[in-house]
This record gives structure tokens, sequence and C-alpha cells, in this order.
């Protein structure tokens, strides 16, 4: 790990010579807004007794049991409360001095959006976008509470925009990450265990000039990184941006 202030003086020279930066980010963004992770150290891999929330969040148990789906979604994916964190403001000011060219983030919370960064793509899709399984009729904001399972006045089930373990990512946010990340001079990744692919997997499209990664646990990639931090991100992007 390189939390040295000379590590970090080193990071802040590479942000102010940048001309194009990605950052690529997971759940671990937002524990700083009380959003918990999966596998941190407080995440709900750890803390979820008895079934898998990759069990529960995946497809066949949506179809298949539709009510406790949406206890655990509501219970533990929903924080209509969190509002954005030190990391996600850093980020949006990098994108209004247009140093920032893209945000690619795993995150289905919506608060890059809220701390006003223009260009997020959700390769997992969004909490706020929703649509009808049957006529197709889309829903925008989170589920109402007032029914179990969400339904359309067709009668169709709603089903969250959110892409759930056995369901393939969106073609087209794949190619636009696959483009910033061929054009980025400097990727920062944050936050993210990089065990979750096809996400992880697209660092290997970046290959510009420094790969920094900021997670608070070592990561499968820390070995090809020309800086690795695990100070907690909010910090230390408030510290440098
Ligand atoms: P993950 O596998 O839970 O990894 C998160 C990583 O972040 C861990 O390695 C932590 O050590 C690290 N971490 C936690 N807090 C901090 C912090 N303050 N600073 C630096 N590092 C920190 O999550 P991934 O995103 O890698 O996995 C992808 C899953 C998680 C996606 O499918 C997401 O949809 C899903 N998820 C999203 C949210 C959200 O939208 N906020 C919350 C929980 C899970």
């Amino acid at each position: 790990m390189n939390d040295s202030s000379q590590s970090v003086s080193e990071f802040l020279q590479w942000i102010q010579n940048a001309k194009s930066i990605v950052f690529l980010g997971g759940a671990g963004v937002s524990t700083e807004s009380g959003i918990p992770d999966f596998r941190g150290e407080s995440g709900q891999f750890v803390h979820n007794g008895g079934r898998s929330p990759e069990e529960i969040l995946s497809h066949t148990y949506f179809q298949t049991h539709p009510k406790q789906f949406y206890q655990y979604y509501r219970e533990h994916l929903l924080h209509p409360d969190a509002k954005p964190n030190s990391a996600h403001l850093a980020l949006s000011k990098l994108e209004q001095q247009s140093k920032l060219a893209a945000i690619i983030t795993q995150n289905i919370d919506g608060l890059h959006q809220a701390a006003g960064s223009k260009n997020v793509l959700e390769l997992h899709g969004s909490v706020f976008k929703n649509h009808c399984m049957r006529c197709g009729k889309s829903f925008d904001g989170m589920p109402s509470l007032r029914q179990e399972v969400p339904h359309c006045s067709c009668g169709g089930m709603i089903k969250p925009n959110v892409v759930l373990y056995e369901e393939a990512l969106d073609e087209q946010v794949l190619r636009k990450s696959i483009h910033f990340l061929q054009t980025a001079d400097l990727l920062i990744v944050g936050g993210t265990s990089l065990k979750v692919y096809p996400a992880a997997g697209l660092l290997r499209y970046f290959c510009g000039e420094h790969l920094v990664i900021i997670n608070q646990t070592p990561t499968p990639f820390d070995q090809w990184a020309d800086l690795c931090f695990s100070q907690p991100i909010g910090e230390l992007l408030k510290e440098c941006c």
C-alpha cells in the first residue's frame, strides 16, 4: 500500500497532468454514505446469515420468489435517505473541471448523479428505473411500499432495471465503458473488490499512463497498479481533487 504523503503528492500530480481521467468504482464508494457494500469488512456477505445475496439477487430467485426478493431488495438495496459523500462530490468536481471523462460504476444507488456527475455509466443499472415485465412500461423512482410485489396496471410484475445475477450487462453501456477506458490517460479504480465479472475484466482495456487503486482491502489487480491506497476513498479524493 502507498498511503504515505509522498504517494499522495504523486497521485495529485497525475490528476493535475491528466487530460482524460476515468473512474471505475463499486459499492465501497458509497459506504461513507451509510450504504453497506457486499464484500468489505462490514459488508452484507459477511453479516447476512442464511441465503447468500448472490442467490437472492438472481434472476431465478426473482422469478420464483418475488415476495422474498422484494423484501430483501427494500431492506438492503434501497437507501432513500443516503446522500453523496466526499468521494462522489470530488469526482463530480473533476468532471466540471473537464478532467474526468466518465464514471463507470457497479453501483445502483444513483449517488454520482445526485452529486452532479453527468457522464455516469451504470454497469449494473439503477434502483431508480423499473419496467413492467408484461407490457414494457417504464416507471421512474423507487418501487412503492404499498404493494409487497409491485404490479403494473396491466397486471404484469414490475422489475427493477438492476442487472441481477444470471443476467447480461447492457451492450451499449459496456461498449461506451470500453471506449472511455481505451482513451483514458489516468484510471482511478476505487471501492471495489474487483471480484465481480465482467466489470472487473474491463480493466484490461486500459492502456493509459497510470492506474491507481483505492480500496480498503487488497484486490487481485493491485500488482498491476502504479499506486494503491487503502484509506477511505472519500477522505483521499477530498484531499486530491
Ligand atoms: P464489493 O465486492 O462489496 O466490494 C467493495 C469493496 O470496497 C471492498 O473490497 C471494500 O474493502 C471496499 N471499501 C469499502 N468501503 C470503502 C471505502 N470507504 N474506501 C475504500 N474502499 C472501501 O462491491 P463491488 O462493487 O466490487 O461488487 C459489485 C456488486 C456490489 C455490484 O453488483 C453492486 O451492484 C453491488 N452493490 C452495490 C451497492 C450500491 O449501489 N451502493 C451496495 C452494495 C452492493
